[in-house]
């Protein structure tokens, strides 16, 4: 009998043009492989080479394939990572956990991640395969009432106060715990952290203050598992520094 760790994992991810793999939802399951020590082969597919795979079942990726077990929700492939790799360890160590994650997850997804769609839906088209695009416009068009991207994404710098406003329970919590998760990081983490990676490899406009203080917190993400998220190709997620403004007296004021 072949046993779960024998079965290959393919992750079939979503790629820009430049070949990255950039989706919110797909990056918490590569934190989560990771978290778990799965190896696993990563398939590659634009917006419109999704409904070609599978006979067309699934819609969106993240997209896991392990032996003849196929399922799409980020939720359910972190749900059954735990229960075919419980030697591993594990995502949600108990119900309460999950429970506790769960509603992480879906603050997360309509505070925040709804707010970092709007800044970067743009970005996300113009960082497309140019055949993935069209289908991408028309689908984000319809949803946005028949606003095209560019008027929808015209005066998106107004809207970045709301999103860094909405991130502070983010940074009340890690005042405290040095990762969501508390001492070491968990599905919850992977959540956030994702969308964080997400935006800065197709936004074009660093989201956060030079001084946010979810920097560290950030770093810390983006470094586990051997630099997961460390691409020097990605851009900033932060703005630059604002040059000191030297006085008008010259002087410094003590
Ligand atoms: N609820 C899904 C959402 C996945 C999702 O929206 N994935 C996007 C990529 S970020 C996608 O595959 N979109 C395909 C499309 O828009 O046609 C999950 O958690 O897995």
């Amino acid at each position: 009998m072949t046993t779960s760790a024998e079965k290959k994992i393919r992750l079939y991810e979503l790629a820009l043009a430049d070949g990255r793999s950039a989706s919110p939802f797909v990056w918490r399951i590569r934190y989560a492989l990771a978290h778990k020590g799965i190896a696993f082969e990563t398939v590659k597919l634009g917006f419109t080479n999704i409904p070609g795979v599978f006979g067309g079942k699934f819609k969106t990726v993240p997209i896991l394939e392990h032996g003849d077990t196929v399922l799409a929700e980020s939720w359910d492939i972190a749900e059954y990572l735990d229960r075919a790799f419980p030697d591993r360890p594990p995502l949600f160590s108990s119900p309460g956990e999950l429970a506790v994650i769960r509603l992480t997850e879906g603050w997360f997804m309509n505070e925040i991640l709804r707010k970092m769609f709007r800044l970067y839906v743009k970005d996300v088209h113009d960082a497309a395969r140019p055949q993935d695009q069209p289908y991408f416009r028309e689908s984000r068009e319809k949803n946005m009432k028949g606003k095209t991207l560019e008027s929808f994404a015209a005066d998106r710098a107004s809207y970045l106060p709301a999103l860094r406003a909405s991130l502070q329970p983010l940074r009340i919590h890690l005042q405290k715990f040095p990762f969501l998760g508390g001492s070491t990081p968990n599905f919850a983490d992977y959540i956030a952290l994702g969308s964080f990676y997400w935006a800065a490899a197709a936004g074009t406009m660093p989201m956060l203050e030079h001084d946010d203080a979810l920097r560290d917190w950030l770093d810390r993400g983006f470094n586990l598992y051997g630099g997961i998220a460390r691409d020097p190709g990605v851009g900033p997620l932060f703005e630059a520094a604002k040059a000191q403004e030297p006085d008008s007296a010259g002087g410094s004021i003590s």
